[in-house]
């Protein structure tokens, strides 16, 4: 696939094809294990040649690969992994950069399993974890230490729509010896690329936008060649493989992504909009609002504002607890980027396990509210929020 044509032709066509009878759609090649032609071929396969062998064994299967090369066209890499979760992605790809001593630095607002992953997993390792605020690259640069491996960015970052300068942190990282990874499950590849920003790796949850639809788990990784070679023999040991009936949705799913994206972000303004100008709103927290603290760094580095948006209502918890349950149309669940509009309460939901100092200090209070706005028509999502709110 060239990699010259438009995104959303490589949406539909990347990866696609590569099948021996012409279907038309990428098969799902349901099996667990691979026959070999001979004792030659299978040695070869096991020693480093091409060919499938065994599904928890990357390249896992052709409906793997084929997902694998649209993502690698998609964010601009040249290697990825399939994994059976976000979380797998990530923790196969701490493992594989970091030992006991080594230091990794992470952004403080992140999604809270990755969090609880960081700070309890992974320091159990013996390995450092500090976490400082990415917003500003001097913290960051005051953050790094001699043996810093792994500097983690989430822009935006789950719950509070925080964006950090990709391309400066990166650099930075690159100064001290440390790989840069950037979470890019809010934003994905429509409107963010941070391999060309100057990131080393993208990790990214499928669940959420790259599936698109609310039905699966999965994860991915992408990155150097080099750099996915070293997290082969992790992602085989550690068994976190994508299903392969999720590959396939996740396919099916990418088709649509640059026009699931654009009406997600479509509506997200118009009810970022429509939230800031109510006066039970005390703040809103949305990229694409001049309001946004780094609302200038977010219009140079991705090229439109995504489908999440956070905010804070005058009348506290109690407020927000009384809104989500007065909505109709909006479905009260964690998760996110699916087609339909899911609303949610960080503090006591997806962020639960961060500490409530934490917390508090990151602007994920208790009366912060979540929306994953969906691709309804926007007028309906605004209508069911008003009524709520009324
Ligand atoms: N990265 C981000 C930014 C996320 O929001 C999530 C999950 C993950 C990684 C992990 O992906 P998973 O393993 O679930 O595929 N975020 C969730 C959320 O906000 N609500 O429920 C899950």
């Amino acid at each position: 696939m060239k990699n010259d044509q438009g995104f959303g032709t490589r949406c539909i066509h990347a990866g696609e094809g590569h099948n021996p009878f012409g279907a038309h759609a990428t098969p799902i090649y349901q099996t667990s294990t691979f026959v070999f032609e001979n004792a030659e071929q299978a040695a070869s396969t096991f020693s480093g040649g091409p060919g499938y062998r065994y599904i928890r064994s990357p390249p896992n299967t052709p409906t793997h690969a084929a997902l694998v090369e649209k993502i690698c066209s998609l964010e601009g890499g040249d290697a990825g992994l399939a994994f059976s979760s976000g979380m797998a992605a990530e923790t196969t790809l701490a493992l594989s950069l970091l030992k006991a001593g080594d230091h990794l630095l992470s952004g403080d607002v992140i999604y809270g399993g990755t969090y609880g992953l960081f700070s309890f997993l992974l320091t159990r390792l013996g390995i450092e974890v500090s976490f400082v605020d990415t917003t500003d690259p001097r913290k960051v640069r005051a953050g790094l230490r001699e043996n810093t491996r792994l500097v983690f960015l989430e822009s935006p970052a789950n719950p509070t729509m925080a964006i950090c300068d990709i391309g400066r942190i990166s650099e930075l990282s690159h100064e001290a010896g440390a790989v840069a990874v950037v979470d890019n499950t809010f934003a994905t590849p429509y409107f963010q690329r941070p391999l060309q920003l100057g990131a080393d790796a993208v990790v990214e949850s499928c669940t959420k936008y790259i599936g698109g639809h609310g039905d699966l788990l999965g994860g991915v990784a992408v990155a150097s060649k080099e750099l996915i070679k070293s997290m082969k023999r992790p992602a085989l040991l550690t068994g976190g493989t994508m299903g392969t009936h999720e590959a396939w949705l996740c396919l099916r799913g990418l088709k649509t992504l640059h026009l699931r994206m654009a009406r997600h972000a479509q509506n997200a303004m118009q009810l970022a909009q429509f939230l800031e100008s109510h006066s039970q709103v005390e703040r809103v927290n949305y990229p694409g609002l001049a309001s946004h603290a780094q609302h200038g760094l977010a219009k140079r580095q991705m090229s439109g504002f995504g489908g999440m948006l956070s905010f804070e209502l005058k009348g506290g918890l109690e407020a927000g607890r009384r809104l989500m349950n007065g909505l109709k149309l909006c479905s009260l669940a964690v998760s996110l980027g699916s087609v339909d509009t899911l609303i949610e309460h960080p503090a006591s939901m997806t962020h639960a396990v961060v500490p409530r100092e934490m917390r508090e200090r990151l602007g994920i209070s208790d009366g912060l509210v979540r929306v994953s706005v969906g691709i309804e028509d926007g007028v309906d999502i605004v209508a069911d929020l008003e009524q709520g709110l009324d």
